[in-house]
C-alpha cells in the first residue's frame, strides 16, 4: 500500500502487485518469479509488511541459495497495521489478533543470519544512507524498516487511479 501511495516510478521500472494491491504473501513469490523471468539480470525490490512477509518467509532459503538479486524491504510495525486501523475506526480501538499480544515480527537480524543474508535495520532517516551500497551490488539482502505501531495511513488509497496508471500484470 505504501508503495502505491508513493507511486513514483522510474523509467523502465515495472510494479507487480496482488489483486486489490494489498494482498499479503504476494511480494516474495512475485519477486522470485520476476527474478527468474529476468534471468537474474535485473534488480528486484520486494516490499512487505511484517505480517505479509511471514506468510512466505521460508522462501528466503531459495533466495539465499540461488543468490537472487532481490532486495527485501520489510516494514515492521509489529502487527497487522491495516486491520488495527480498521479496529480503531470501527471498533473503538478494541484490538483483537492484530497487535503484539497476538502477532509479532521475528528478530530479523537473527533470521537473516540464519539464512546467510545481509541485513540492515532502518530506524531513523539517517540510517537510509547505510542502504545505498546494498543497491549497488547484485546480492540478496533484507532491509528492515522499523515503523511505529501507532502510525496510521496518512492518505487514502484510490484503486481506480492506480488501476489506470499501474496495471502491470
Ligand atoms: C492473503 C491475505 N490475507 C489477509 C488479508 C487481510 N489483510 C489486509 S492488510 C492485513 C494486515 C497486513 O499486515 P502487514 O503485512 O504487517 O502490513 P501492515 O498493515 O502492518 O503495514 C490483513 C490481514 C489480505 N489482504 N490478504
Ligand atoms: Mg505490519
Amino acid at each position: 500500500m505504501m508503495k502505491f501511495n508513493n507511486k513514483k516510478s522510474m523509467v523502465g521500472q515495472k510494479i507487480l502487485s496482488g489483486v486489490g494491491y494489498g494482498s499479503m504473501g504476494c511480494s516474495i513469490p512475485y519477486a522470485i518469479g520476476a527474478c527468474y523471468a529476468a534471468e537474474n539480470k535485473k534488480q528486484i525490490i520486494s516490499f512487505s509488511g511484517d505480517g505479509g512477509f511471514q506468510m512466505n518467509m521460508q522462501e528466503l532459503m531459495l533466495i539465499a541459495d540461488k543468490n537472487l538479486n532481490i532486495k527485501i524491504i520489510i516494514f515492521n510495525n509489529n502487527g497487522l497495521g491495516l486491520i488495527r486501523e480498521s479496529q480503531d475506526r470501527y471498533m473503538n480501538s478494541r484490538y483483537f489478533g492484530t497487535n503484539e499480544k497476538y502477532v509479532k515480527c521475528p528478530q530479523m537480524d537473527i533470521l537473516s543470519k540464519a539464512y546467510g543474508l545481509s541485513y540492515v535495520k532502518i530506524k531513523k532517516i539517517e540510517d537510509c544512507k547505510t542502504i545505498k551500497d546494498l543497491f549497488n551490488d547484485n546480492k540478496s539482502c533484507i532491509i528492515e524498516v522499523i515503523v511505529d505501531s501507532s502510525q496510521r495511513m496518512y492518505k487514502l488509497f484510490c484503486y481506480n487511479i492506480i488501476r489506470i496508471k499501474f496495471i502491470i500484470i
